[in-house]
């Protein structure tokens, strides 16, 4: 074990723990009863395979190899009460989550799996049958990596490493060699429920147990179609993933990330992405924004569909030329129907009156009607 745990620090992984292959025993049914009360939302694929039980995957498995690899966020760890006091960005700049802000951390951790592998066949003095999985395969990587010892989860529902923080990405490696296990940690969140109060969304159905529906992360990556309604005011101008939940969190002050430290790939090289470039992504661009990075996971309708969300709620008139643009033109209906949202929050009335009368699909139609009738309460409830 001790060479395993060289290697992987050699191989740039912050954390390595060993769990039998034998199926979950707690977190199982809590995923059946998340499936079944309807928390995933549309990730049809978390209701497939049996994600408790690595020997779905692997039958020969024997051990799994958990791993984590930490990476550096440009988003600044926020003690609880300075939340509200933070100041609000007004340029019109989209956040990205910690995670996406460097290289593609797939392809970086599947490498090093397969190196561990062969690292691990050389010990046993034998071919090792091995599988990596990085989410790409149905198996609940953070039960996994809890029961191995890797760390902890937290309320908000991550994996937390001791000594260190969650702002790390789980890998898994099963093989067929028998190796031993390590033994889970207890949790240590104590009377410490920041995570859960400060989720813009309140998607926290209570500790450890997440809505998928009402994330941030699940509405700008997962969701292909319309962002329900009543969530788009509280997604901020965030336009890929959600970091709240992890810089309310005391494991992830800054000493603590210097303490870990990151992968030098996963360190960030981009933040913040400009909101109008993101609204008028053409084809080519919108391949160079997404290359080599954990953004290719959204297509360019989402990223505009997104963007015009975050321009709404900038509430920034001048952006109302760029949107009732993107309303009238852009080849995705789902991305004319949030910009014409986008356009009631900015309060443009004269755009809003032209798109419920020109020939529109009917869902621009519907809601520049409903956003104009909106605006006009507004403007009588001020007078
Ligand atoms: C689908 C998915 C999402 C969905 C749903 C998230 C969710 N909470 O389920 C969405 C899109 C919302 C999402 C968001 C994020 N995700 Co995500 N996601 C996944 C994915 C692909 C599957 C997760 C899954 O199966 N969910 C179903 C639920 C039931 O399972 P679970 O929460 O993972 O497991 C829980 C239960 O088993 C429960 N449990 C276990 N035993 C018991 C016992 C009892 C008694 C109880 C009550 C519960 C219980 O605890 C487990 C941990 O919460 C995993 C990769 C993977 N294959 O695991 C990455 C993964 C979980 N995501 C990850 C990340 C980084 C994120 C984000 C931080 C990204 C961001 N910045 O925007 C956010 C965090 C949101 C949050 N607070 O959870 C990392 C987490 C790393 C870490 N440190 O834990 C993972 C592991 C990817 C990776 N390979 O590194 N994600
Ligand atoms: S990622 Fe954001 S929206 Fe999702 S649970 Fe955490 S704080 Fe809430
Ligand atoms: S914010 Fe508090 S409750 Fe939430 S995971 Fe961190 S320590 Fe636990």
């Amino acid at each position: 074990m001790r060479e395993l745990q060289s290697a992987a620090s050699r191989l740039g992984l912050s954390q390595l723990a060993v769990t039998s292959a034998e199926p979950l025993e707690l977190a199982g049914p809590a995923w059946q009863g998340w499936i079944a009360a309807g928390r995933r939302g549309a990730m049809d694929y978390l209701s497939e395979g049996q994600r408790a039980d690595p020997r779905s995957i692997l039958p020969q498995a024997r051990s799994v190899i958990c791993v984590a690899m930490p990476y550096a966020t440009n988003t600044p760890f926020i003690p609880l009460g300075r939340l509200a006091q933070k100041p609000v960005e007004r340029k019109a700049v989209g956040e990205l989550a910690g995670y996406a802000q460097g290289q593609d951390y797939h392809p970086l951790l599947w490498n090093r799996l397969l190196a561990l592998g062969d690292i691990l066949a050389d010990l046993a003095g034998r071919p090792v049958l091995g599988r990596p999985c990085v989410d790409t395969a149905p198996l609940l990587e953070r039960a996994l990596a809890a029961r191995a010892g890797l760390g902890f989860v937290g309320k908000n529902g991550l994996l937390i490493a001791p000594g260190g923080s969650s702002l790390l990405l789980l890998g898994e490696l099963l093989v067929d060699v028998e190796l031993p296990p390590g033994a889970p940690m207890k949790d240590r969140c104590g009377e410490c429920t920041n995570c859960l109060s400060a989720c813009p969304t309140a998607a926290f159905v209570g500790p450890y147990v997440l809505d998928a529906r009402r994330c941030i992360a699940y509405l700008t990556i997962e969701l292909q179609g319309p962002i329900p309604r009543d969530l788009r005011a509280l997604i901020g101008t965030r336009v890929f993933g959600c970091d709240v939940c992890q810089s309310v969190c005391p494991f992830n002050a800054p000493n603590a990330q210097a303490r870990v430290g990151s992968a030098p790939e996963l360190t960030s090289r981009r933040s913040t992405l400009s909101l109008i470039e993101l609204l008028e992504l053409g084809a080519s661009r919108y391949r160079s924004v997404v290359r080599r990075s954990a953004l290719r996971r959204v297509s360019r309708a989402q990223l505009a569909r997104n963007a015009a969300v975050a321009l709404g709620n900038l509430g920034d008139p001048q952006h109302t030329a760029s949107l009732y643009r993107a309303a009238q033109e852009h080849s995705s209906v789902v991305v004319r129907e949030h910009a014409t949202w986008a356009l009631g929050r900015l309060g443009a009335e004269c755009e809003l009156r032209a798109l419920s009368a020109e020939a529109q699909p009917e869902a621009v139609r519907v809601e520049a009607c409903r956003s104009l009738s909106e605006l006009l309460d507004r403007t009588a409830d001020a007078t």
